[in-house]
């Protein structure tokens, strides 16, 4: 008994070896800890003294699973499943101490043991779907014979992890966190210690009708939940496996599944991207000990769609919010579409009526700006022009106290401009929220060049508190996320002068795994945000004629997307269904024809070409994005782009994609446009040189993130 390796160690308390894994942060089960359990198990089973073992945790948590970062190292060995093997199989009773989250091979390990404690704080889950792959030390086998097939689908299909004490027949005792539990711990194990072992993998599963059908209806409705998604089906394939074959067999499918998924660029993406969140929350130059302001109420300005929104996600987190507007009306018409909201979601069951009575009594309207004067944070959403920002910030100068963080939610000005309106620009941030601000994981923080560290700090900090995901980006036009769609957006619009369609380029996006596509998108938005945009930077657009022509049309005819009814699409009253209008396409042919583009049919445009040219000229703006240092990493990029576009996860990012499908054939094909294209392509498909030098030195965007 004693220290195994530095993971592992074991005690023998009376007649009971206690395993203690112990791998910060979360417990995840390297090879060290791997070897570390065979080793300290199979020395428990030769050691006369011992009569059980209890497995249990050093940390907070029992064990988040597998470690991801050895998938991509090749050596696995001793593998999960032959240490749960291991234990399955020993001659003396196993019991897990679930003290904390078990996820993924962690639950398994719990699984695998004899007999499993949990305390009623812990959370178990099966999250792999998440990481594009199955539960693979014998999860999807061992876990419905515990719970029952409906239980376990919902568990491995969703990857939602749930209350220990909330799953029957998972546990055999389940306890408070308390200062005896240890001692009732003991007396459990003391009570089984001389019964005959249990083991899952010896209950009994069966297939019938009913059964037959749960799976069938299951697999019809991921269909169309997880559009897109590889991992969700075969995990239900696996769970079903184990209703039509032995034990053995089942866990030889479950294995041949799971590399099955494992060796998808699903998988590659879906696990860069579990890395690339929590790198997002690593800031380059920022001591870790940097301080944070204590942000305990905060002041909205602008009771619109999006000040709303962004009030609501204080109010979600029990930090009250004063809304200030400029008139009584706009202040209650905002906080009623507010109370519309919450309760919408209560109808759905998702608040109570009480949660939504407590939400409101968290907002208090205001038109006068003296009501900031003590808040701890304000953030504006006022109409997004540089004059009307920098008036808002003048006047919060004065009233704010000191030591207040003033911050901007603009999406694309100059936010150096908007702090130079005060005598506080260290105090002076972005927090750009995405539409709609109260649904939206992301949160783009925008450090402007005198922004101080706390500040900065304590922006990410909120992030989290408030559920969102930060990441950090400098001051450019559109920061990165809407410098980025303005790239994606033009190459949509120049396709519709080509010769394609809204519905068929939407279509190509749509099956690429996007939501939506970008007319509909548009649409949805309203064409007037965009073309707003273009107003206000006409002089660097104007060596383009084509530049979104099509859609400023509409624009100027009226045609503002689904709020009237009408835009790149028609919507019938009341309807958000796009219905394709002929003439959108007439408008399209009259501007190609005075601009003198040539035109295609539009099954002459492949679905190939759409992807490059609405797709690349993203990642060849990221690489510029890069090189100019307004993102720390690549993989930001495709953080920004997943939480605050829609890209679709199972792809990784844009970033991610392309070093998935290869730098050389996205510069190659850019080259191609940049060369066919004509004055058009010399304008936009010019390969940055970060994309170049890549391409060259045969790096990807991912090795340049790792140096
Ligand atoms: C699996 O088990 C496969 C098996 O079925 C079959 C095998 C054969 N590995 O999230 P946090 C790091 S697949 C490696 O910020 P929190 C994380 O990167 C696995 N590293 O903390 C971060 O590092 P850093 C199935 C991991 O408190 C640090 O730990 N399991 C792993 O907000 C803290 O993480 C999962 O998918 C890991 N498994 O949340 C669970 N987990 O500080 C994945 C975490 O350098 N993990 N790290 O940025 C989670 O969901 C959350 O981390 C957890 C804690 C809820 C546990």
């Amino acid at each position: 008994m004693g220290q195994i390796n530095l993971s592992i160690s074991t005690k023998l308390i009376d007649d009971i070896a206690i395993v203690d894994i112990h791998n910060a942060p979360v417990n995840a089960l390297s090879k060290d800890v791997r070897i570390g359990l065979m080793e300290a198990i199979s020395q428990s089973i030769k050691n006369p003294e011992v009569n059980a073992i209890l497995l249990s945790s050093q940390l907070s948590i029992f064990s988040a699973g597998a470690d991801i970062s050895e998938f991509s190292s090749g050596d696995l060995t001793p593998v999960l499943p032959d240490v749960l093997h291991l234990i399955e199989s020993s001659s003396k009773p196993v019991v897990a101490l679930v003290n904390g989250g078990a996820f993924g091979g962690g639950l398994e390990l719990a699984l695998a043991c004899h007999y499993r404690v949990s305390f009623t704080s812990a959370r178990v889950g099966l999250p792999e779907v998440h990481l594009g792959i199955l539960p693979g030390a014998g999860g999807t086998q061992r876990l419905p014979r515990l719970v029952g097939a409906k239980i376990a689908l919902d568990m491995i299909v969703s990857g939602r992890p749930n209350a220990a004490d909330s799953l029957e027949g998972l546990f055999d005792l389940v306890i408070e966190h308390s200062e005896d539990a240890m001692t009732e711990v003991a007396a459990f194990v003391q009570s089984i210690k001389n019964e005959p072992i249990p083991r899952v993998s010896d209950i009994p599963l069966s297939m019938d009708d009913a059964l037959e059908q749960l799976f069938n209806d299951y697999a019809d409705n991921i269909k169309k939940r997880s559009r897109g998604f590889f991992a969700p089906l075969k995990c239900i394939e696996a769970v079903k496996h184990g209703y039509t074959s032995s034990f053995d067999d089942g866990l030889n499918a479950e294995k041949a599944l799971f590399m099955q998924c494992m060796q998808t660029p699903q998988a590659r993406a879906q696990q860069y991207f579990f890395f690339a969140e929590r790198s997002a929350s690593h800031i380059i130059g920022l001591p870790k000990d940097t301080s944070t302001r204590v942000i305990a109420s905060v002041g909205v300005i602008g009771a619109g769609t999006m000040g709303g929104g962004i009030a609501m996600n204080f109010a979600n987190v029990g930090i009250p919010v004063t809304l200030l507007e400029q008139r009584q009306d706009a202040l209650d018409k905002g906080l009623a579409l507010i109370r519309k909201n919450y309760e919408n979601s209560a109808k759905k069951g998702k608040l109570t009526a009480e949660q939504v009575e407590h939400r409101m009594s968290l907002l208090e309207g205001s038109t006068d700006y003296d009501s900031l004067s003590d808040v701890d944070l304000v953030i504006e959403a006022v109409f997004e022009k540089l004059d009307v920002k920098q008036a808002v910030f003048k006047q919060l100068d004065k009233v704010c106290k000191q030591g207040a963080i003033l911050a901007t939610n603009t999406s694309t000005l100059d936010i150096n401009l908007i702090a130079q309106a005060t005598d506080r620009p260290s105090d002076v941030i972005g927090l750009h929220f995405f539409s709609p601000a109260n649904v939206m994981k992301l949160l783009e923080v925008v450090r402007a060049d005198e922004t101080s560290n706390d500040v900065i700090a304590t922006a990410m900090k909120l992030a989290k508190t408030i559920k969102k995901v930060g990441v950090i980006v400098k001051v450019c036009f559109g920061f990165v996320g809407n410098r980025m769609i303005e790239v994606y957006a033009r190459e949509a619009n120049r396709l519709l002068l080509e010769g394609a369609t809204p519905e068929q380029v939407d279509k190509v996006i749509f099956d690429y795994g996007f939501p939506m596509g970008p007319f509909t998108m548009g649409d949805m938005a309203g064409l007037d945000i965009g073309y707003f945009v273009r107003e206000s930077r006409r002089e660097f657009i104007a060596h383009d004629p084509s530049y979104c022509i099509v859609a400023d049309q509409l624009v100027e005819q009226g045609r503002v997307g689904l709020k009237v009814g009408k835009g790149a699409y028609l919507y019938e009253q009341g309807s958000r269904k796009p219905v394709p209008d002929p003439e959108v396409i007439r408008i399209a042919e009259q501007k190609a024809k005075e601009l003198g583009i040539t035109r295609r049919p539009s099954d002459e445009i492949s679905e190939q070409e759409i992807i490059e040219r609405c797709i690349y000229p993203l990642v060849n703006e990221g690489a510029e994005i890069l090189a100019e240092g307004i993102a720390q990493r690549a993989s930001d990029i495709d953080v920004i782009y997943v939480y605050g576009y829609g890209y679709p996860v199972y792809r990784g990012g844009p970033m991610q994609y392309a070093d998935e499908i290869g730098l050389s054939h996205i510069l190659q094909r850019l080259q191609h446009y940049q060369e066919t294209l004509g004055e058009y392509g010399k304008a936009w498909f010019t390969p940055s040189e970060m994309l170049v030098q890549l391409v060259k030195d045969s790096k990807t965007f991912a090795s340049i993130d790792k140096e």
